[in-house]
């Protein structure tokens, strides 16, 4: 994988110079495109009569909406302690929610969870090959566009979007600017659709990706009418491998040093599953290079939730605005031997998540959040009822310190896969047998497909690296766990059937 990224951008990602993040304006001036400008400006003003809920020259006569607007910035397969290294996402005051997991940790299952707030076996996206059962008439787009919300996505959807179909947009979106499946995380030679219209990029500096989505985000908020709610959901992908930086980032942490985890490499897997023991030691040096390369590529996220916010306090929104800072999956980088995601344990699961909202000081909350809680804490602050049913539970309590009862563990969930076939270069075509599990404030408890079971005590073992299932000392912790997982599982979880055929890289 590194070689081939090596390759095929030998020269673009060389030089080593200062970081420096320059005003929204000067990134607009540098990557914005005449020919792109035009088309959207068409489309643009075609759209707003089209839907807007109040003629332009009725908007000063309109009753301002005092509904919150939304912004939802979900990064791609984010290590969690890599959020550290966003200079201006680490200034902001959060409401942090430390114990934040994936049910499913991969893209496309954790993504339609998000949109739907069920589990993956509920809304029938269980991994990569099957983001196209998710039913796109039922989401938080409909809901919230249902609401009176403005609503964009700018980013990626699904890995294998548009999945043959075409130019089509999802129900719900007023702004679609969606990249084509796999191009999406080369960041350049990338394929993108805005609303209908597909553009294709090269490899000019101008055409980095992550620069053309801030553009197009910072345009979105420009153009919602004074008085409309809006909800952009901001879906980047640069901290997904490759991991390839903006030419402004490149060398922004050459020299420092990556932490040395306990668990990378884990020297005795004898505790673990089969499928560990069967993983190879990895190159730690080829990991670190990964994972500087990641927070490389963050850095361009940061300055996208900086030029969101710039334009949010520029149209008079920012102080009315909740964001959610969240990714969609973990990464492991060499955790237990393992490269990517798809795992139970924390690096895969554990998410960075951070909610911004009116009038919320700055402070940490250990409640346990699961990514389907996403879907009714969007439902909530904007003051509509989803409209399937829902998994989750919305946060707004907890984030408005109301008192509430909570729950105490979270549910994981994986389908099951054998060697995709995929490219051999491929970095996440790990066989990971289908597991249930459960995250409690202090356990983590799998249960796999192959029979083997595990737990870990992460009080004591907070690297999950003494599989603790047989221990004596454990013996009525792995019955009440188990008890709790059947609970959580429901009596018949009817998972649905899976061929994978050539999955989609992810
Ligand atoms: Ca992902
Ligand atoms: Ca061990």
């Amino acid at each position: 994988m590194w070689n081939y990224v090596r390759a095929w951008f030998p020269d673009t990602h060389e030089p080593s110079s200062p970081v420096r993040l320059p005003h929204r304006k000067e990134v607009i001036e540098l990557t914005l495109r005449k020919a792109w400008m035009l088309a959207t400006a068409a489309l643009a003003a075609g759209t707003l009569v089209a839907v807007a809920p109040v003629p332009a020259d009725d908007q000063a006569a309109a009753t301002p909406s005092t509904a919150p607007n939304i912004v939802l910035i979900l990064t791609d397969d984010q290590s969690y302690e890599s959020v550290r290294q966003m200079p201006y996402v680490s200034s902001q005051d959060w409401v942090k929610f430390p114990n934040a997991y994936a049910e499913n940790a991969l893209c496309c299952p954790a993504r339609a969870s998000i949109l739907s707030g069920q589990y993956d076996w509920k809304n029938k996206v269980v991994n990569n090959s099957t983001a196209q059962r998710l039913d796109e008439t039922n989401t938080i787009a409909t809901w919230l566009n249902n609401a009176g919300y403005r609503t964009a996505l700018v980013g990626k959807y699904f890995n294998a979007y548009p999945f043959g179909e075409g130019l089509y947009t999802p129900p719900g979106w007023d702004e679609w600017h969606a990249v084509y499946g796999m191009s999406s995380y080369n960041q350049y030679h990338y394929t993108i659709n805005d609303n209908g219209v597909t553009s294709r990029y090269g490899t000019a500096e101008t055409d980095y990706l992550g620069d053309q989505l801030i553009n197009r985000a910072v345009d979105f908020i420009d153009a919602v009418p004074p008085g409309q709610p809006l909800f952009l959901s901001y879906t980047p992908t640069s901290t997904h491998s490759p991991w390839i930086p903006a030419p402004r980032d490149v060398g922004a942490f050459k020299g420092v040093a990556m932490p040395k985890y306990a668990n990378l490499n884990e020297e005795d897997v004898s505790d673990k599953p089969a499928w560990v023991q069967a993983l190879p030691l990895l190159d730690l040096k080829d990991q670190n290079r990964k994972r500087r390369r990641e927070w490389t590529a963050t850095l361009n996220v940061d300055l996208a939730v900086k030029e969101i916010d710039a334009a949010l306090a520029a149209t008079g929104r920012l102080d009315n605005t909740v964001v959610i800072f969240m990714t969609d999956n973990g990464y492991a980088f060499g955790a237990h031997r393992e490269r990517a995601k798809r795992c139970p344990y924390e690096e895969c699961a554990h998410l960075p998540f951070l909610v911004r909202y009116p009038h919320q000081a700055e402070r940490v909350n250990h409640r346990l959040v699961s990514i389907v809680d996403v879907a009714s804490t969007l439902a909530d602050i904007a003051g509509v009822t989803p409209t399937i049913p829902q998994d989750g539970r919305s946060l707004v309590p907890l984030i408005t310190r109301q008192k509430t009862s909570w729950r105490d563990a979270i549910l994981q969930h994986w389908i099951g896969s054998t060697a995709t076939g995929g490219p051999s270069t491929s970095n996440v075509d790990t066989p990971i047998p289908a597991f249930w599990g459960l995250r409690t404030r202090r356990y983590r408890y799998v249960e796999l497909e192959t029979g083997e079971k595990e737990l870990y005590d992460l009080r004591h073992d907070p690297f999950e690296m003494r599989n603790g299932v047989n221990d004596e000392a454990y013996t009525t912790v792995v019955v009440a766990l188990a008890a709790k997982l059947d609970t959580m599982k429901g009596p018949d979880m009817p998972v649905p059937a899976v061929v994978i055929t050539n999955q989609p890289r992810d």
